[in-house]
């Protein structure tokens, strides 16, 4: 790696030496590799700290226009490794703790992922941090300092259960708990006015008061100096309480506070694209928005001497509808604390807030019931009401009489107030994060917005950050890059196209496939301790791993191995290319047909794995408890990307685009930004099958399709489904799968069995390919070289450009610096 600053070893070891010291009272050779990992993590902070300092120095400085990026989850991954690279210290970190009896890879193990995230969404927004910050544009990232994570998977018989995610629970080296800026919140009570200078105030009283405390998590940008932030917020009690001082009533009040406290930042909830409705939600949603819209009011403040200045200066962009409710908070804030009319409150809002749209899932919409929302936020419904009553005038001006457009595009309806309908509302830009995503929001999803105001929306397909998912994740593959093309891919991805040249020389397609061999033993090494199957490196690695949820499709891959394996079974001499499938995601808590398809895949894999007679042909594993840290090794170690979503459902992914980047082709629909990798790509060099989403869209407009029609008439779909209910993989319970059955049989509202027989075509075509070692390395480099607009980078470049308007900012190396001389 590219050499960033001269890094004093000795200093770096006796650095280490102390901290164990320090924070455990111990001498380093009775350490844990629990408190050696802390000990250079907190010597790696050091580091960052002055960095992170002179990068605030200088958005001071400069007065700098900074995105505030607010969002539900941040699924960062572990930091140190990542850190370490940016900082460009790693070989030189890596070399010190050989030298005192340490493994990189074993000390980077110690850290507990902070999964403050499902799964894209929350995965987007930490690659979107990572790119700000190597690209140099200020940036705060805004979120919730979740006390428990995403659950912990443990699979017991086959089945999912979750264990609490206790990530603090050694202390989180990385993090800087800042109590001199906490903020105050309030929930409930009500609203009283008070006429004073002529104009209407409004007070909130009787209210629940929580202390929003930040706690600080550098960002490091890539050999630049620039150390962003991303704040999240830890909610405590108001006040502490004197027992006797209280009557009855502040008493309860006081007890109802810190119990709020408690409550509020307890738990992520665990569901994606998905809603849950629940009251608490909302009050976490509110919670981290008053807290971040009012610390970055007060940090504009600081530089700052003219509120009306605000959108030159900040923006915030809506990470899906999660943080709308921003919008009435700023209004809220500008009018009652600022002292604004709503004319101009309003002006400022909308030129600061910016909506980003993740999905088209109709149960991952948002709805409030209006009971709730203005029982728990009375000031901000009131301010939500005369929103909507305003937005309805504008509709009925351009829609005179016209009560299907009201209908379809009031914030407030049918008792509920709509998300979705506020942040388009209250935003200057509305974007969805493919081209086929964005596209079929303004023909069908947001039609009546678009129509209303086109030149609001916009596209920005979505990226990754190939930093942790290539330099980090793949060392092999990215040495390889940086003797063959240069560095330069590091921080320009774009560059990656120079491997084009390499892809028809056998040499180097030796090379390119030699080093995925080794990431497959990698990663064999790691099913067999994780999971304590044996699979065969020269098997080809068929991947999916992704959140479980129906449009994804897990069942149908799952069904084709069924069906594969039922061939091999009728006919065991039967030409097939060794094939190990690779499954990885968690199903929410309480998604009954999720968790019962992660069953079934064990249930398969029990039965196909220890069936001899097929003498190791197909393998099925699960890995358990799949997160950003595991993914890392898998996707290095993919031979085909597994992308097979309902199409028009995934509004982007993002997986897709890591495997592309490791060598990996797709297996998938045209969805998401599966087209755009097509188009990259080229045909040629993916394995598409399926409905188009037009033809999905269509079956839906005319109420579906009939299953049954394709189970009398299509004899491999019959014999799986009577799998599923014939106790084949079941004996113990032959009823058990019977929902999974129901669901094919009565809608297949995901056309898994009308796309079943396209789907088993395409796997053939990509045992067909493999079996040609040289054109496959040549697909698989393909995939590399043409994954360049795939970065997060690009992805930023097009934010900052179109919606957010920054400027780069160029931060030097500190003087005083304990590892650099
Ligand atoms: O956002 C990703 C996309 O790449 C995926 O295609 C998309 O499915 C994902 C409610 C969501 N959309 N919506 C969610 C997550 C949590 C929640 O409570 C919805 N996740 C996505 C990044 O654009």
């Amino acid at each position: 790696m590219k050499k960033m600053a001269d890094f004093d070893k000795e200093s770096f070891k006796t650095e280490v030496k102390n901290n164990v010291k320090i924070l455990y009272r111990r001498d380093i050779e009775e350490a844990t590799p629990q408190m050696i990992y802390q000990a250079v993590a907190y010597s790696v902070k050091d580091d960052i700290i002055d960095r992170w300092i002179e990068t605030h120095k200088e958005y001071k400085k400069q007065n700098a226009k900074k995105v505030y990026y607010l969002s539900m989850e941040f699924l960062i991954g572990r930091l140190l490794g990542n850190n370490i690279l940016s900082l460009g210290y790693y070989p030189q970190i890596k070399e010190a703790l050989e030298e005192m009896g340490f493994d990189m890879d074993f000390i980077e193990d110690q850290e507990r992922d902070p999964a403050l995230g499902n799964g894209g969404l929350g995965r987007l927004a930490a690659c979107f941090l990572d790119s700000l910050s190597t690209l140099g544009y200020p940036a705060y990232g805004c979120g919730i300092r979740y006390r428990y994570g995403m659950f912990k998977q443990k699979i017991k018989d086959g089945y999912q259960y979750e264990v609490p995610d206790d990530w603090l629970i050694n202390g989180y080296p990385f993090e800087v708990k800042r109590a001199e800026y906490a903020v105050e919140v309030k929930f409930g009570g009500y609203v009283r006015v008070e006429q004073k200078e002529g104009r209407n105030h409004f007070i909130q009283e009787g209210y629940s008061a929580i202390r929003a405390v930040p706690y600080d998590l550098p960002v490091v940008g890539y050999g630049n100096n620039v150390v962003n932030t991303l704040r999240i917020w830890d909610a405590e009690a108001s006040q502490e309480f004197n027992l006797e001082s209280f009557d009855k009533g502040e008493y309860s009040k006081a007890v109802e506070q810190a119990n709020l406290a408690r409550t509020l930042v307890e738990v992520l909830y665990p569901n994606d694209n998905h809603i849950s409705g629940k009251e608490l939600r909302l009050k976490q949603q509110y919670f981290f928005i008053s807290a971040s819209v009012q610390s970055a009011i007060l940090k504009f403040k600081e530089t700052n001497d003219d509120i009306h200045n605000l959108p030159e200066k900040v923006v915030f962009q809506l990470n899906d509808t999660h943080p709308t409710v921003c919008v009435a908070e700023l209004m809220r804030i500008l009018m009652d604390e600022e002292g604004l009319d709503w004319d101009e409150a309003w002006d400022i809002t909308t030129h600061s807030c910016a909506y980003t749209n993740h999905t088209i899932m109709s149960e991952a919409l948002e709805k409030w019931p209006i009971e709730l929302f203005s029982r728990l936020l009375p000031r901000v419904y009131q301010i939500v009401e005369e929103i909507n009553r305003r937005f309805v005038l504008k509709i009925q001006e351009l829609y005179p009489g016209n009560q299907d457009k009201i209908k379809s595009m009031a914030i407030l309806y049918d008792g509920q107030v709509k998300m979705a309908h506020l942040a388009i509302a209250g935003s200057f830009s509305v974007n969805g994060v493919a081209k086929l995503h964005t596209e079929i929001l303004k023909k069908r999803e947001l039609k009546d917005f678009y129509e209303m105001r086109p030149e609001q929306f916009n596209n920005k397909t979505n990226g990754i950050t190939q930093r942790r998912f290539l330099a980090h994740g793949n060392p092999l593959l990215a040495k390889w890059l940086n003797e063959n093309i240069g560095e330069g891919w590091i921080t320009d991805l774009s560059q990656i196209s120079k491997v084009k040249v390499l892809v028809d020389d056998p040499k180097y397609q030796q090379e390119f496939m030699n080093i995925k061999y080794q990431n497959k033993l990698r990663l064999a090494k790691y099913i067999k301790e994780n999971n304590g199957i044996d699979v065969d490196p020269d098997s080809i690695f068929d991947v999916q791993i992704k959140r479980l949820h129906e449009y994804k499709r897990q069942l149908l891959n799952i069904l084709h191995v069924m069906h594969l394996y039922s061939e091999l079974k009728e006919n065991p001499d039967m030409d097939m290319y060794p094939r190990t499938f690779i499954f990885g995601a968690k199903a929410a808590a309480g998604y009954k047909r999720a968790k019962l398809t992660i069953k079934l895949i064990n249930a398969v894999a029990d039965v196909i794995n220890n069936d001899a007679s097929i003498e190791g042909k197909i393998k099925v594993v699960f890995i358990e408890d799949y997160r950003v840290s595991n993914a890392e090794i898998i996707v290095a170690a993919a031979d085909v990307s597994e992308q097979i979503s309902t199409a028009s459902r995934e509004a982007s992914g993002t997986g897709n685009m890591k495997f592309m980047l490791n060598g990996a082709p797709t297996l998938g629909t045209m969805d998401g930004a599966n087209v755009e990798i097509v188009e990259e790509v080229g045909a040629e060099n993916a394995f598409i099958f399926g409905l188009s989403a037009d033809e999905v869209m269509k079956y839906e407009r005319e109420g579906g399709y009939n299953p049954w029609d394709i189970y009398n008439s299509n004899q491999n779909v019959r014999r799986v489904l009577t799998q599923l209910i014939n106790g084949m993989y079941s004996p113990d319970d032959p009823e058990r799968f019977r929902d999974l059955y129901d669901a094919l049989t009565k809608e297949d509202i995901y056309f898994i069995l009308k796309d079943f027989d396209s789907y088993a075509e395409a796997q053939r075509r990509v045992d067909a390919a493999y079996r040609d070692t040289s054109a496959w390395a040549r697909m698989a480099m393909m995939n590399t070289a043409c994954a360049g607009k795939f970065s997060s980078d690009r992805t930023i470049e097009e934010y900052v450009k179109d919606i957010w308007h920054l400027k780069k900012i160029k931060v030097d190396l500190p003087k005083k610096n304990t590892k650099t001389k």
